[in-house]
C-alpha cells in the first residue's frame, strides 16, 4: 500500500508551508514540545533574561492596588490565558486567600498535562481554592466563557506571551478579549518594554546557549516528528532588535548549501548559504504604543505597573 503523506497534524502542515515559502519561517509556537518546555524553564532562571524575574517583582510589589477593586466585590472570576505553571498567579493566589477573597480561578491552556499539574500543584498549596481548569485554544475559551456569571472578571495575560505577536495580531487578540468580557472586566497583560538594545540582544542570546537550544529545538521537532534529518550544528541562532519596531526577532541561519529531507512531508527543502528560517518575534512595547493599543481594541487604561527599572510592565485595562 502506498505510504500516506503526513501532512494531517497543524504541524506537518504549518512546516511545510513554512519551508516552503520565501523567505523560510516556522512558528515559535513550536518551540513547546517537552523539552522546549524545560529549555524554557531553564531560560527563565538565566540572568540575562530579566522577563520573568521583572513580572515577580511587579506583581509582588502592585498586587495590593492590582486587585483593590476586585476584592471590594463579594466574588469574582481570576481567569488565565495560557497558565502554564501558574508560579506568577500564585503571588496573587496566596494574597487573595489570605485575604479571604471569594472567587474561582480558571486556567485556560492548550496542554492538558500542564492544567493536571497545575491543578495538583495548587491544590497542595491552597487546599481551599476553587480551580476549574479549562483546555483549549485561548479563541474558543473566550467563546465558551465557562466562567461567566453576574460577578466581575479579572483575566491574567502574563509572561510577556503577547509579545510572540506582531503589532496587529496582538490588537485583534486584544479586541477578541474585550468583546469577551463584559463592561467593568479587567484584563492585567504583562509587555515587555523598548529598552537598551544591548540588554533585550543579551536576553534572546544567553551566554549559556540555552537560547539557542531553544531555537534550534524547532529543527529536532521536524527531524523526531516528521522524520527530517536537519544536522543542528549547520544552523546558527541569530537574534536581532530593531529599536523602531521594537521587534526582536530570531532566525536560524544556515552556515552552508545543503539540502534537508523531511520523510512524512515527501520534501526535500534546499538551504543556499547564509540562508535563513524566521522562527520568532517577540515584540517591545512603548508606554504611548501601549495606550493606543488599549483604546484601540476597547479599552480604557487604568494604570501600568512598571518594575522599578521600567523593563516591563504589567497593564492594568478595564472594559
Ligand atoms: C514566552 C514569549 C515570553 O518571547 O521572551 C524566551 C519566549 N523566546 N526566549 C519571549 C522566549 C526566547 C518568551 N515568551
Amino acid at each position: 500500500m502506498e505510504s500516506t503523506i503526513k501532512t494531517d497534524t497543524e504541524f506537518a502542515k504549518d512546516v511545510l508551508e513554512g519551508l516552503s515559502a520565501k523567505p523560510k519561517h516556522l512558528s515559535s509556537k513550536y518551540f513547546y514540545d517537552e523539552k522546549g518546555d524545560k529549555l524554557f524553564q531553564k531560560i527563565m532562571g538565566l540572568p540575562e533574561y530579566y522577563l520573568t524575574k521583572k513580572e515577580f517583582s511587579i506583581l509582588d510589589s502592585h498586587k495590593v492596588e492590582i486587585l483593590a477593586d476586585l476584592l471590594a466585590s463579594p466574588s469574582f472570576n481570576l481567569v488565565e490565558l495560557g497558565a502554564g505553571d501558574g508560579l506568577k498567579t500564585k503571588i496573587l493566589i496566596r494574597y487573595l486567600q489570605n485575604e479571604k477573597a471569594n472567587f474561582t480561578y480558571y486556567p485556560i491552556d492548550i496542554s492538558g498535562s500542564v492544567l493536571r499539574e497545575l491543578k495538583t500543584d495548587l491544590q497542595q498549596s491552597f487546599p481551599a481554592l476553587d480551580v476549574q481548569p479549562i483546555k483549549g485554544t485561548y479563541k474558543r475559551a473566550l467563546e465558551e466563557r465557562k466562567w461567566e456569571n453576574q460577578h466581575p472578571s479579572l483575566l491574567l495575560f502574563l509572561g510577556g506571551n503577547i509579545g510572540n505577536f506582531t503589532y496587529q495580531e496582538a490588537f485583534s487578540m486584544l479586541n477578541r478579549i474585550a468583546r469577551s468580557l463584559k463592561s467593568g472586566d479587567y484584563l492585567l497583560v504583562g509587555f515587555d518594554l523598548k529598552k537598551d538594545p544591548a540588554t533585550i540582544l543579551k536576553a534572546y542570546n544567553d551566554a549559556e546557549g540555552v537560547t539557542r537550544d531553544f531555537n534550534l529545538n524547532i529543527l529536532s521537532r521536524i527531524n523526531k516528528e516528521l522524520g527530517g534529518n536537519f544536522d543542528m550544528a549547520k544552523f546558527k541562532h541569530w537574534p536581532t532588535y530593531d529599536p523602531v519596531t521594537g521587534e526582536c526577532r530570531s532566525y536560524l541561519v544556515s552556515s552552508e548549501k545543503q539540502k534537508v529531507e523531511v520523510k512524512d512531508l515527501k520534501r526535500t527543502f534546499y538551504f543556499e548559504n547564509a540562508e535563513a528560517i524566521h522562527t520568532e518575534i517577540s515584540k517591545k512595547y512603548s508606554h504611548e504604543e501601549l495606550e493606543e493599543l488599549a483604546v484601540k481594541s476597547g479599552f480604557r487604561v487604568i494604570r501600568d505597573f512598571d518594575d522599578p527599572d521600567h523593563y516591563f510592565t504589567d497593564a492594568l485595562w478595564q472594559k
